[in-house]
């Protein structure tokens, strides 16, 4: 049986626990973190993609924005299409500037890893953590996080403060869930998602609601498109063929005048369930939750990844405060601050999602739906406060 001591144990390697280990790392304070996947599966698993203001910055200021700025996309607006009409927000005019980077979840997880390394920080990948022990602990004893590794090698590590960074299905969200308010709804549909080698159909991301459903063309690269389709709740991805992908997509995308959208082979597909779900508090005696093990958002607002980023900036300076000087005052506040700041952003992305989404047998709710994109359209006032919203609402 390993037994290690450190000071902040992080469960999980996702954008929240490998951003806290850097940004602790950064002010000497010493981490382990502990990933049950291995680094290839960390580093290949396609999800968010678009960083927002205040997230491309913080990548700059902390010295892990390189390749993000060189690779990654800047974006100055997105299109509504609606109707069989297309109509462009022009977000960075109306957010006083400020601009979106589309730069893939994956990518900013590898280059976390990378800088990870480089400092000789602690990252052990397959190894899955059991259990948390003593998260209440008093005086005299320390907090535990036990795990076991792909080898079957069992171990403790001993620390003063655990980071519950393991998503949604992760041991720490169930370790809390004895004392825990878990509020949560379920959307009545799906995205089927994919990847594919083809040039994007246009500079910017196109948000679409059509009768036959929503859909959503994103992009990784000038030869990688990332597309969206709304799909019924429990769909298998197995029962779409390639052609019938495109083929919907072309019909919801579809506008006056024509509009094709260039097509190539699909490299990855997934079903993602469609969620609102909130865990209070996201503190536990020593256990801090950030990111998706405290807060699912549906992805249509693409805040999911910049909420686990945030978290984990007011975390890491209330750890530091905490772990170096003893002073509890701003891990007191995390939980408030945190859940604040997610209850806005559910709050937006369900404002997207019941916009954007049609429901069969609902004519007065579709009918709502295009009164809203309507309205919207039309006016400047709301443009800019959906405009602040979608570039930079994790930051404020
Ligand atoms: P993550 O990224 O889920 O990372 C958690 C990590 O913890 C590990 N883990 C454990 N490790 C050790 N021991 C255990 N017992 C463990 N249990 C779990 C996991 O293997 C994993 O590596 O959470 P984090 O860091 O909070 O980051 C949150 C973001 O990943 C998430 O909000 C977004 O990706 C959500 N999301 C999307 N958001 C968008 O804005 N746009 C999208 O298009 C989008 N697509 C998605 C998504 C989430 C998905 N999930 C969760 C299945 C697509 C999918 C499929
Ligand atoms: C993506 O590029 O994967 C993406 C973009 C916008 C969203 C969701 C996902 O709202």
């Amino acid at each position: 049986m390993q037994e290690i001591r450190t000071q902040v144990g992080i469960v999980g390697a996702g954008p929240a626990g490998l951003m806290l280990a850097h940004l602790l790392t950064r002010e000497g304070i010493e981490s382990v973190v502990l990933e049950r996947r291995s680094r290839d599966y960390v580093e290949q698993r396609v999800r968010a993609g678009v960083l927002e203001h205040s997230t491309a910055e913080l990548l700059d200021a902390t010295g892990v924005g390189e390749r993000m700025r060189r690779e990654g996309l800047v974006h100055h607006g997105i299109e509504m299409r609606f109707g069989g009409e297309r109509h462009r927000i022009a977000l960075t005019e109306l957010a006083d500037g400020r601009s979106l980077v589309v730069y893939g979840q994956q990518e900013v997880v590898k280059d976390l890893i990378a800088a990870g390394i480089a400092a000789g920080s602690d990252i052990r990948f397959d190894t899955e953590v059991t259990g948390l022990e003593n998260i209440d602990a008093s005086c005299g004893s320390s907090p535990a996080i036990v795990f076991r590794t792909s080898e079957g090698e069992e171990g403790r590590i001993w620390c003063e403060v655990v980071a519950g960074c393991d998503g949604a299905h992760g041991v720490s969200r169930a370790s809390a869930s004895g004392r825990a308010r878990v509020l949560a709804r379920e959307y009545p549909f799906a995205w089927l998602g994919v990847l594919a080698h083809a040039p994007p159909s246009s500079e910017e991301l196109i948000y679409c609601r059509s009768d036959r459903g929503f859909a959503l063309c994103s992009m990784r690269s000038p030869e990688l498109s990332r597309l969206y389709l709304q799909v019924p709740p429990g769909e298998r991805v197995e029962s779409w063929t390639d052609a019938e992908i495109w083929g919907e997509l072309a019909a919801r995308l579809a506008i006056e005048g024509g509009w094709s959208l260039p097509e190539g082979p699909i490299i990855e597909r997934a079903i993602t369930t469609m969620r609102s779900v909130m865990v209070e508090p996201m503190r536990y005696g020593s256990l801090f939750l950030a990111g998706d093990a405290a807060h699912v958002v549906p992805p249509t607002g693409a805040k999911g990844m910049n909420l686990a980023v945030a978290d984990v900036r007011d975390l890491a300076r209330a750890l530091v405060e905490k772990v170096s000087k003893a002073d509890d005052g701003l891990a007191d506040e995390y939980s408030t601050r945190a859940l604040r700041r997610a209850w806005r952003a559910q709050e937006f992305s369900y404002f997207m999602t019941s916009m954007l989404h049609p429901l069969p047998d609902d004519p007065v709710g579709n009918r709502l739906q295009m009164a809203r994109l309507d309205h919207l359209v039309g006016s400047e006032d709301l443009q800019r406060w959906l405009a602040a919203c979608y570039v930079d609402l994790t930051g404020r």
